[in-house]
């Protein structure tokens, strides 16, 4: 069976929730950040950067969020939350999954290090929160927020009209604007996250 390393709430939510929409079997498999868990010996061999999430399958042990859930999904081709190879709307897919970590999540992160992060933990000794370091956060999340506001608007889905891979992974990136306050200031984005946040599927990876 599927055994998935998380800590909720946080990036791992995203391939839980992949399992979910897809009704794999998995267990979970919690590792502890607060006590420092991931730098055990044990857990670098399953994930050498120490970070969740992180899969383990027969075939593969695999790491990072998004390649977490494109692989699930790729595995599951009956189940329509991806599009077909090749098509137009493909390529749609591959640009808001790619957008989601390579845009997005940054920005968000960039405020939640320089606000939020608590400084004695999971970070290296000397480190600052930073004002102005959160304030670019702040600003590269905005505009990356009006590109996704502006690619939904008039729609309930990144992607065509139906929900799909790329949901999951820009979904969860307004789960994290949420919890850093910045998704306030983005009704399109509000909205959008709230109709994903009623999926039963988004309720039992995040527990709400
Ligand atoms: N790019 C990675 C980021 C993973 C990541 O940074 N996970 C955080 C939680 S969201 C973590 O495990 N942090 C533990 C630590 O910093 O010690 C992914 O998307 O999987």
């Amino acid at each position: 069976m599927l055994e998935l390393y998380e800590f909720p709430p946080t990036r791992s939510q995203r391939a839980k929730w992949a399992l979910e929409e897809l009704g794999i079997e998995y267990s979970s498999r919690v590792v502890n950040l607060p006590e420092g868990e991931q730098n055990s010996d044990a857990y670098r061999a399953i994930h050498p950067l120490g970070v969740v999430p992180a899969l383990k399958a027969d075939a593969y042990t695999l790491f990072e969020s998004v390649a977490i859930v494109l692989q699930l999904i790729d595995e599951h081709p009956g189940t329509g939350l991806a599009p077909k190879v090749g098509s137009p709307q493909r390529a749609m897919y591959y640009q808001w999954c790619v957008f989601a970590c390579a845009e997005v999540d940054p920005a968000i992160m960039m405020v939640f290090d320089n606000t939020m992060r608590p400084l004695a933990s999971m970070r290296p000794p000397g480190t600052q929160h930073d004002p102005k370091l959160a304030d670019r956060g702040r600003a590269d999340f905005a505009l990356r927020a009006d590109i996704l506001s502006e690619a939904l608007s008039g729609r309930d889905h990144l992607v065509g009209d139906t929900f799909s891979g790329a949901d999951i992974l820009v979904g969860h990136s307004c789960f994290m604007a949420a919890h850093t306050g910045l998704i306030g200031g983005c009704p399109v984005l509000e909205a959008y996250y709230a109709r994903l946040q009623e999926r039963p599927a988004h309720q039992r990876a995040y527990g709400g």
